[in-house]
């Protein structure tokens, strides 16, 4: 506890490359390997998000995201897990990322503390204004383009609403996120994303650490 609410300033750089990846992403690759190759790559911030076909549950899962958070903390790069903040709150973990289905960032926040990093999904202009009232140090709008990783996927919103919500005067921290690729990642930042949150063109890509640092090039 303790601390401030993450600087936004600070919170658009670690949006740069944003790896998102559960047992279930990485082609039956250790999941470790996997992480160590993105974070080596350029990876600036992690997400743990175990869902999916064989997603692991109970203690497999909380092992897996302790080994993961430790190979986060080793290279200093922010360790969140997707939706579970009981688990966020056992390990200890850097923040969590939440869907309009889950409790608010503001009673998330309470139960977590000040300091850490609250990300919300927003699909629509009215999502992202009740995420800023609610306290989210970021949103992920997406899926941007179609994506085969979240089975329940709302329809693409492209690149133009990453501009709209821009143009509507959204100033918090924002990352793309669905079907982000090394062709496509630059006209998403064009359109006023600060950072491309990627699950399988890094961990399902052959060369896992070339690929984010492709990502890696397209912030510069
Ligand atoms: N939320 C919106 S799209 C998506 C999530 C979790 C999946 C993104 O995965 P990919 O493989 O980068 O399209
Ligand atoms: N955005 C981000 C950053 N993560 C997610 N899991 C999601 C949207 C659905
Ligand atoms: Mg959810």
């Amino acid at each position: 506890m303790g601390g401030l609410k993450v600087d936004p300033d600070k919170m658009r750089r670690l949006l740069g490359v944003y790896f998102i990846m559960g047992s279930p992403n990485t082609g039956g690759r250790s999941p470790e390997e996997v992480l160590r190759e993105a974070i080596a790559g350029g990876a600036t911030l992690f997400q743990f998000r175990e869902k999916g076909p064989g997603a692991l549950v109970g203690s497999d899962k909380r092992d897996l995201a302790a080994r993961l958070q430790g190979i986060c903390r080793e290279a200093g790069v922010p360790f969140l897990v997707n939706d579970d903040v009981p688990l966020a709150a056992e390990l200890g973990a850097d923040g969590v990322h939440v869907g309009q289905s889950d409790e608010p960032a503001a009673a998330i926040r309470a139960v977590l503390g000040l300091d850490k990093i609250i990300g919300v999904s927003a699909h629509t202009l009215a999502e992202a204004r009740q995420a800023i009232r609610d306290g989210a140090d970021y949103i992920g709008v997406g899926p941007v383009f179609p994506t085969s990783s979240k089975d329940d996927a709302e329809e693409a919103c492209g690149p133009e609403r990453i501009a709209e919500l821009r143009a509507a005067g959204i100033r918090l921290p924002l990352v793309a996120i669905g079907g982000l690729t090394h062709e496509n990642g630059a006209r998403v930042l064009a359109a006023g994303a600060d950072g491309l949150s990627v699950i399988s063109a890094i961990a399902g890509a052959a060369d896992v650490r070339a690929s984010a640092a492709a990502f890696a090039a397209l912030l510069r």
